[in-house]
């Protein structure tokens, strides 16, 4: 069995002590390059002036090790906040009108890409499983192709791929689509962003469907197939058991006086909902004026991208109106809607969960997310909280017994609300004990290994198999 090369924009160190960073992600991943032995590269997020990058930062753990390469100024400012998060991250959220294109940018991405193959073509072996993640790195394996590398290579997209109508808008999709059939396995979250990707193939008349996860391009075939991703199902659940131990717990406990907590969490982003939720929130609180002074709403959001204007905008625009809404609705003794910039850890987040009696989870569009499945871990099986979540988020196709909302639909999300918050005790518990069924089948663990059998009993490309 060969190793497992990972390759990411950022790669989660483990620290002085050894502690990896917390999240299901790392953790699959890591216990997959522990068993198999491995290697993780990826940008050390440090950036230098052009012709300064130095060799690669090394470290070694256990039977990991983790490569971390530096990129120049202009590498950041075209790759990653240019063509990664001002291109590619709206149009697979759907935000055409947030897309800026830029030559530069896009140039900048490509030649990233092939710096990103350049460092790691030294450091393959022959038999190495190669898996490349997420949209920063689409054309990475054409790269490699290009430099003569013939091993297995997989990619999984973190996000949605968007219908062919959207993609195309955008000025090098024939060069992206065309790049991604380099890979041998593409993972997607849903069967839904599989056939979005393979209409897109189709309406360029790329390639030959063979079957409903296998392509063919030329003399090459390929599988596209959805592969969910899940969390550490059970740690989870026991981190949120343990948390009602701690001060943090017994302090919040206090400050909400017997009102009912209402949680969101969501890093800061447009694709996340949080006006629309605003909105909502202030809907039910006003059409539903018995909740008043009975419920509090905890809103998480730890900042994110502040360089990319668009998210400094929401910043803003996301702290007045949750100011205008306590300011509106708000009394001397009870602030409807507590607003919190920072990052927890993650023990503590776990404890608010479990203490919460109703998660908003309402994106506009996410590719899985993972809030929502840490949210059902976390609960108690006797007297558990209600999932309101987005038809358009991932994690929809597969939890089924969640409260869906359409999020566009402020009034309607409002009610829902509403009718979560007076569901009777029986329905909660049999609504959770099907969404955790799903949890447990499907945890992070089986995400990794389905992935990786698929990539490990790939069929080699052709060109190898006749040398
Ligand atoms: C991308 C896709 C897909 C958030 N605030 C804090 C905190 N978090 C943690 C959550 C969760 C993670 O961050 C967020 O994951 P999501 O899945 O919700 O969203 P993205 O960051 O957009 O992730 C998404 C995911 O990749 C995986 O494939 O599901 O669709 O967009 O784990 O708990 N963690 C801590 N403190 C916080 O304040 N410790």
């Amino acid at each position: 069995m060969g190793r497992l090369v990972v390759v990411s924009n950022r790669v989660p160190v483990p620290d002085k002590k050894g502690t990896a960073p917390a999240g299901g992600l790392a953790v699959a991943l890591q216990s997959a390059l522990e068993a198999r032995g491995g290697l993780w590269l990826g940008w050390s997020g440090q950036s230098c002036g052009e012709d300064a990058i130095g060799p690669l930062k090394t470290l070694k753990d256990g039977n990991i090790d983790y490569a971390l390469t530096d990129l120049t100024e202009k590498d950041v400012e075209e790759y990653y906040h240019g063509f990664a998060n001002r291109v590619l991250w709206p149009i697979c959220h759907y935000r055409l009108d947030l897309a800026e294109y830029g030559r530069r940018e896009m140039a900048g991405y490509f030649r990233v890409n092939r710096f990103f193959a350049s460092r790691l073509l030294p450091l393959i072996e022959e038999d190495d499983l190669i898996w490349i993640h997420d949209y920063h790195l689409i054309p990475l394996a054409a790269e490699l192709r290009r430099q003569g590398v013939k091993n297995r290579i997989g990619f999984f997209l973190h996000i949605p791929w968007p219908a062919p109508d959207v993609f195309l808008t955008m000025p090098v999709h024939e060069e992206l689509l065309t790049s991604l059939t380099a890979y041998d396995v593409i993972g997607f979250q849903t069967v839904h962003d599989r056939e979005n990707f393979a209409d897109c193939l189709a309406r360029q008349g790329l390639s030959r469907r063979l079957g409903e996860s296998r392509f063919s391009v030329g003399e090459r075939t390929f599988t596209a197939k959805p592969y969910p991703i899940g969390i550490e199902t059970e740690a989870f659940a026991a981190l949120a058991r343990r948390a009602g131990e701690t001060t943090l717990h017994r302090r919040m406990l206090q400050s909400l006086d017997g009102k009912s907590l209402i949680i969101g969490v969501d890093r800061l982003d447009y694709s996340k909902g949080l006006t629309q939720r605003i909105d909502a929130f202030e809907t039910f609180l006003t059409r539903h004026p018995d909740n008043q002074r009975q419920v509090t709403l905890l809103q998480i959001t730890p900042k994110s991208r502040s360089e990319v204007p668009e998210y400094e905008a929401m910043q803003r625009a996301v702290a007045e109106q949750a100011g205008r809404v306590n300011g509106a609705l708000g009394t001397v003794d009870w602030v409807p809607i507590r607003y919190v910039n920072r990052s927890l850890r993650r023990p503590a987040l776990a404890g608010l969960y479990r203490m919460a009696k109703l998660a908003l989870v309402t994106p506009l569009r996410d590719g899985m997310n993972l809030v929502a499945k840490e949210y059902i871990a976390a609960q108690n099986e006797e007297d558990p909280g209600v999932l309101l979540l987005s038809r358009f988020a991932g994690a929809a196709a597969e939890l089924k017994e969640a409260v869906l909302v359409n999020p566009y639909d402020v009034e309607g999300t409002a009610d829902a609300m509403a009718r979560s918050l007076a569901m009777p005790v029986e329905e909660r518990r049999e609504r959770w004990k099907g969404l955790m069924a799903t949890l447990r089948k499907n945890d992070v663990f089986v995400w990794c290994d389905g992935f990786l059998t698929d990539l490990a009993g790939a069929t080699l490309p052709r060109i190898r198999a006749a040398s």
